[in-house]
This record gives structure tokens, sequence and C-alpha cells, in this order.
């Protein structure tokens, strides 16, 4: 940095920083984790507490994970039990069939680790003046501002993906006032080092297995030890000053700055991951040069040019939508728990909507990036060697969830994170398919890792089948290859890469279906996560066979491939067979109480108000049943959302959201938004407290976890936008509270790239963006008389809007609203206009 220039560049910034604090801002520092504030790069995580005397900087490496490669066939045992669980399913003794599932189960997944803590020591003596904290998500940036005795410290904090560093830059506003010591800790055996001038490296390992924190019958449930070389991630992270005007010392107690007014410390780390299948020790990277790489490269630009090259990158993605629900006038001033807090009790704060509707993207772009790996239950920030569900990969809902938003919200690319890590887990799959039941192609139980871990989980028969041996997972993995294709017509991804994973996913369940006493095909065992039923003779049970959710899964991983080999004019003959098992499959029921049933025969529940509602996979995400095709399994969807009521945690809150959305009541979804953003102390596992939001807007299921807040982003998108009918609606679920608003930027399958305004409930004006071309038929909630549309005519030509015919279809998507069609040349926009 040029010294004649700092102090101005200095004054400049906090004139900046006193003026415009970003909407989420506190007026103290975080007094736990939830309070504290998440940045990251997609693979380097930090959460920051913002506090005064001695700051936390929490750090993750999104492939720090424990354990290595999974075992191919853990418990060879299990195969031979699939037929003692069929034939007692046969004869509907439903607890010997629970007791023989149990032994089909092999070992638990690994966890996410914390890589470890930065803290900065900023001795005061005196009580600070004018704070304040802030998350800029514009610019995706951190800031920590005081003053004690008439000078004002600030700290700004990003982590850049181009450069691949965390940056900290610490100031005083009168020149030699800044003074402060790094320290560094990690919870895993570490060496520190000094490495290099100014620089403290820190390298360990994190642990050879760590049992999930619900276990709890081991001696040893962390350990790092692995005898044969295998397991057991190598870590290396730095911390180096890259700048300052003041003294330095380092020493492995840490790095001490005094008489400073500036400083930069970059902190970068890289581990040994080498892959889902190979091993992090003996097959490992070599960590150490990969960080003293991204470490070299940083230290040789200027802050400056670290930082602008870090916003142009993040803006790349968060630019591309923007939502304006309304304004918010003084509320949109106030600090986060304030603000919260009047939200609960006044709502009328479009503003705070629009920015947890944004906040959903921020957190993606941080923890998503092209050629990493898929955000975890905690996205990429955990400070536990044993965290909540391992903070692991939940396929029954959690992890799916994660993706929501990715197409819709025009991250895209972030999805492929998702996409590219479905191909290890298949590849297990497969084995798992093979090694459990004998059955071709592949299928992921209900958790994963980063290693794609796929067999039914439980420690070889001590984990419960309600959720342990759902079996389905391969089917709904399967969707997200589909969608992102869908949406983005790359024809040679479809072809080289989602296709034919698709494919065998649907193989597997060709396998796993067989035919019930009526001549349907059922799935034999079968669940719905995580939930029980009790038989009309008082049993009470999980296991039973063709739940709707499974009947749902199998119907969309079939017309899904349907459709895909029909865009790629392959395999006629299987088309073939799927199409004749999907008219075949074990029907869907309505229950006596008019409710869409979630067990094949109408049993009650033991919790009718159970978080998961996984029948209505049908309805979200799949294609099932949707007012616009299937009125009468509408209704029955609804009764049976009535009926679960509007309680649950945060994801089961933000999948609510979505079905309200998807059965177009924008007012009933808007009320679960509002419910999702009441503010919770509430920490530890305790979800029968029910979901809300912490100060940090984290999504509390409790404990944190992160689906809640992408389902959340995904369910407003839902209200906005559909695109799963055959046609582009637009404003199908809006709320009365939304009366007026504009979005710029959202998504439609068959690359439309869609904005629009609209006023009083009523759309004025349109632009599409046609990035492939094609016919996009619009459904609007009024007609735009001077847009010159055509009426929609005949069935949607546009071929990534072919939608299966299913025999509970009675009226067509255009029966009903404003229907036009508008034939498009890719790459060009148009302008749609009302008079
Ligand atoms: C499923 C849910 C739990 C939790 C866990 C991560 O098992 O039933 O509520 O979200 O995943």
């Amino acid at each position: 940095m040029k010294k004649s220039l700092f102090p101005i560049v200095v004054y400049l910034c906090f004139f900046i920083n006193a003026f415009a604090q970003a909407p989420i801002h506190y007026k103290q520092p975080a007094r736990n984790w939830n309070e504290a504030l998440p940045v990251g790069n997609g693979r380097l995580g930090v959460m920051t507490f913002g506090r005064v005397n001695e700051e936390l900087l929490q750090l993750n490496e999104e492939t720090l994970w424990s354990g290595g490669p999974v075992e191919k066939n853990p418990n060879p045992d299990a195969l031979k039990h699939l037929p003692a669980v069929r034939e007692a399913l046969n004869r509907e003794d439903y607890e010997m069939a629970s007791k023989e599932l149990q032994k089909i189960q092999g070992l638990y997944t690994e966890a996410y680790q914390p890589l470890g803590d930065v803290l900065i020591k900023q001795p005061f003596e005196a009580q600070p003046t004018a704070y304040f904290r802030d998350l800029d998500l514009q610019n995706a940036t951190a800031h920590t501002q005081f003053t004690i005795e008439g000078v004002t410290y600030s700290r700004e904090l990003f982590v850049s993906a181009p450069d691949q560093v965390i940056v900290l830059r610490l100031t005083a506003s009168q020149k030699g006032k800044l003074n402060f010591s790094a320290s560094t800790r990690s919870p895993h055996p570490f060496l520190k080092q000094i490495t290099g001038k100014n620089e403290l490296s820190m390298r360990g390992k994190a642990p050879a297995h760590a049992d999930p924190n619900y276990v709890n019958y081991n001696a040893k449930p962390v350990y790092y030890e692995d005898p044969s070389g295998c397991k057991g991630m190598r870590f290396d992270w730095r911390v180096k000053v890259q700048t300052t005007d003041g003294k330095v010392t380092a020493d492995t107690s840490g790095i001490s700055i005094s008489n400073a007014t500036e400083a930069i410390l970059l902190v970068t780390a890289a581990t040994s991951f080498n892959g889902f299948d190979k091993c992090p020790d003996s097959q490992g990277r070599d960590e150490k040069a990969l960080v003293e790489a991204y470490l070299k490269r940083a230290s040789a630009k200027s802050m400056d040019l670290i930082r602008k090259a870090h916003i142009a990158d993040y803006r790349k993605y968060f630019d591309r939508v923007k939502l304006t629900l309304g304004q918010s006038g003084e509320a949109a001033h106030l600090p986060m728990d304030a603000r919260l807090a009047r939200y609960a009790q006044l709502g009328n704060d479009p503003e705070l909507e629009a920015l947890y509707f944004d906040f959903g993207r921020y957190l993606l772009i941080s923890s998503s990036r092209p050629g990493g790996i898929p955000a975890n239950l905690q996205g990429i920030w955990n400070p536990m060697t044993r965290p909540p569900w391992s903070s692991n990969y939940t396929t029954n809902i959690n992890a799916e969830m994660n993706y929501w938003p990715a197409e819709v919200a025009n991250l895209s690319e972030l999805h492929t994170t998702f996409t590219d890590w479905i191909a290890g887990a298949a590849a297990t799959g497969r084995e798992t398919a093979k090694n459990f039941y004998g059955m071709k192609g592949w299928t992921v139980h209900h958790n994963s890792d980063i290693w794609g871990a796929s067999n039914p989980v439980g420690d070889k028969g001590k984990g419960s089948p309600s959720w342990a041996n759902w079996a389905m997972g391969g089917a709904w993995l399967s969707q997200h290859l589909w969608e992102h294709y869908v949406y983005s017509g790359d024809e040679k991804y479809l072809k080289n890469y989602a296709y034919p994973l698709m494919r065998d996913a649907a193989q597997f369940c060709l396998d796993w279906l067989v035919k019930d006493a009526g001549g349907n095909w059922i799935t034999s065992p079968s669940t719905s996560p995580e939930n029980v039923f009790i038989t009309e003779k008082g049993i009470t049970q999980a296991v039973s066979v063709a739940t709707t959710m499974d009947m749902a899964l199998v119907y969309d991983v079939f017309t899904n491939v349907i459709h895909a080999s029909e865009h790629l004019k392959v395999d006629a003959e299987l088309r073939k067979t799927l199409e004749d098992r999907v008219q075949h499959l074990f029907p869907l029921q309505i229950g006596k109480k008019g409710n869409l049933q979630e067990w094949y025969k109408d049993w009650e529940d033991q919790d009718p108000q159970h978080r998961h509602v996984s029948h209505l996979f049908a309805v979200h995400p799949g294609r099932y049943i949707s007012p616009l095709r299937t009125p009468k399994y509408t209704d029955a969807a609804r009764k049976t959302l009535e009926i679960r009521g509007d309680g649950g945690t945060g994801w089961s809150k933000s999948w609510k959201i979505n079905f309200w959305a998807r059965l177009h009541d924008g007012n009933h979804a808007h009320k679960l938004l509002q419910e999702l953003l009441k503010l919770t102390g509430v920490e530890g596992t305790d979800y029968a407290k029910g979901g809300g939001t912490y100060l940090n807007l984290f999504c509390a299921h409790p404990p944190f976890q992160i689906d809640g807040n992408f389902g959340g982003t995904s369910g407003i998108a839902e209200m906005l936008i559909q695109s799963q009918d055959g046609l582009v609606n637009l404003l199908p679920a809006l709320p009365d509270a939304w009366a007026t608003g504009n979005i710029k930027g959202l998504k439609a399958r068959g690359g439309f790239e869609i904005d629009m305004t609209w006023k009083d409930g009523k759309i004025t004006r349109v632009i599409i963006k046609s990035l492939l071309g094609g016919n996009c038929r619009l459904k609007l909630p009024n007609a735009l008389p001077g847009a010159k549309l055509q009426p929609a005519k005949g069935k949607n030509p546009n071929s990534f809007y072919a939608v299966f015919e299913n025999k509970y279809q009675t009226t067509t998507p255009e029966s009903s609203g404003f229907v036009y069609d508008l034939t498009t040349e890719k790459n060009k926009i148009y302008i749609l206009e009302g008079n």
C-alpha cells in the first residue's frame, strides 16, 4: 500500500461505515455461535463473533471430514434377510418385518469437522462506545467497529474465492494505536510452527472416525489412529501478516503486532482430500504444497486487488436476482435483534422478508462453489467434532432442500457441487444395491457424507428402521440431475453424465418393486421417513409396504427417465417398461378424513403432526399432484397439510411454505414464512420447541440447520414463479402482503430468465430473456392487453415442459387464468407490457 494515500483511504472508510451499516447489523458482539456471522467462499468458512477484547474467528474447510472411503460390504450377512422381511410383510407381520429389516444395516457415516480458531486479542481497559458489527450481503463482507478512548477501531473480514484466502483487515483511526495478538488453536491434534516471515502454520489430522452425536455406547466415540494409514484427513492452515505499518513478532504462541495503524492478516487452509474413493492419508493430496501456493499467490496481491476481485466474483452470482416486496420504513434501520422482535409483534416488514430471501442466496454462494463439495446440514459452518447428526448429508429431505433454490434463483452453477457429488454416492450405491439386496443399479439410504456413504446406517442392527432403512435416496437425488438439465439445457451434461446415473437409479427401483396381491407394483419394505403408523389392530410400527412417498419417488425417477430418454432419443425399450410400471404403480389414495393417505392402508399416525410430510413429495418437489392437473388429489393434499398443522421444526416449516405455494395459497405460505422468521434462542437439539430464526438469521431446527434457510428462499421463489406444470406460471401464490413488488432474474425451466413487476396483485410488465429459444407458455393472473400475446393453443411444443399425463389428471394447466404462447429465439429479450 502506498503510505501517502493511507490516511485518506482510512478516513473515507470510516465515513462510509458510520453511515452505511448493512441491514444485518447489531449493537453488541455475539454472545454465542448462533449470534456470530458466517462468511465463506464455498471452501473456507468463518464465523465471526465481533468481540472487542478477544475476537473469535471459528474456521472451517469444506473437505475436512472424519474417516475415509466407505467399506463396500460392511455386513455380508445383510443380503440374506430381504426375503424374510418381504414374507413377514406379506403376512402383515409388521413387527417381524421391522426386526428382520434391522439386520440389513451397515455403518454410520462420518462427520464434518472444524478446522480451528483464530483469536485476536486487543487488550482494552476502557469500555467501547459506538459499537456495531454487520454482515454486508452486497459485498459478502463482515465489519466490526467501535471506539475506545477516542480511537475508532475497525475490522473488515471476507473470504475470497478467486484468491482462496480469508482476509482480515484491522485499523485504528489514530496512528500507531493498533495493538493486538493473533493466536491459533484446533480441537484436533496439531503441530504449530513458524513457517515464514510473520507466518504461523497449524498442521494436523482430522479423526479417523467420529460417531454421530446420538450414538453413545462406544468408549471412544472419536479416535484419530488408523493402523492401516488410510484414514485421518491431514490439514495445514496458515495465518500470515500480509502488511502492517506496526512492529511484528511471531512465535508459536501467536503473532503480535504493536504500534500499528493498519494490519492485514491472511488466513488459508488446505486438506489432503483427494476424492471420495481415495485414502485421505496414504493417498492424500499434498496439503502443504496447496496451502503454500494459495498463500504465495494472495500475498503477492494488494488488499485492494484481492477485495476487488472478491466483490466482482461474488456479485457475479448475487446481482443476478433482485427482489423488492415493498418498503419497511423505519424498521429497515433497526439492529437485527430489535427488528426480529418487532416483526414477531407487528409483521409488516417486507424488506426483512426480501432480505431473508437474499440471505439464502448469500449462504448458497458462500457455501457452494463449482468444483467443491455440496453444502452439508450446516453448510460449511461447524465448530464441533461431533456436530448434530454428524453435519452430514441427510437425503430423506435435508440435503436436497439445500439445493432447491439453486436453479430458480439463477445459481445453476452452484447446483453442480451437488450433482457432481452424486456420482460418488452412486458408485458406492451400486455396491450397496448389490451387497445388501442383490440388485442392479444404485441407491443411497438416508445418510451420506463426503465419502458417498450409501448403506443403511445403524451400526449393523442398532438403528431404527424408521429412518435407517429408507432406500429411496437414489430416486430423490436423480431429480436434481434432471432439473439441472431442464433449467440449463446442457445436452452434453445430460447425455454423458446425468442420464446414465438417472437410468441406473431407475434400474434399482425396477428391481426393488414387487407386485402386491392386487397386481400393483409396490415397494416392500417401505417407510415414510420418519413417521410411525398404528394399524387397525393397534400395532405401532414404521415398516410396511408402498408408502405414498415411495410411490411418488418411483413415479418421479421413472417419469424423469422417460422424458430424458426421449430428449436423447435412446432406450426406447426401457421407456416402455417404465411407462408400464408407472401406469401400474400402487395408486395414490384418499383416506377417510379426505387426506392424501401416507400409508398403504388408511392407518392413523402415531404423531399426526409429525415434522416430516414425506407423502407430499408428490406435490413438492415432485410433480405427481398439482392444482392445475389433479384438483381432486390436490384437495386431499391440502387436507393432509391441515391435519399436519403449521407447527414443526425449521426445515419442516420451510417445506410447508413450498407446499402451500404449490397449492397456490400465498397467504398460508406467507403465514408460515412469518413463523419461520420468529426469533428463537433455543440452543442444542430440541426440536420439540419448534423452529425459527437465530439472531444471525440462521434457521433453527433447533439446532441450527441450513436447510431451513434454503427451503425458505426456495419457498419465496415458488410463491412468485413456478414452471413444473407445463408452463411458466407467474405469481401463482402471491400473498396479500406482497400486493406490489418486482423481481429481476428468476429462472424458469427451459432457460427463461424472468423479470416482472406487479401492482395490486396484477402483473404490469414482464421481461423474458430466452437463453435456449423455444415456446414460452405463460400463465398470468391477469391479461396484459398491450403485450400482443397469442392465446395458448394445444400442447406446449417446448420439450422442456413435457409433463407426464397420469391417471389422476382431470384438467389441463391451460384451462384457467390467462395463458399465452410466446415464440422465442435464443438469446433474445422480450418485453411484455400492459396498456
Ligand atoms: C432427519 C430429520 C431430523 C434432522 C436430521 C438431520 O433425520 O428427521 O429432524 O433434520 O434429519
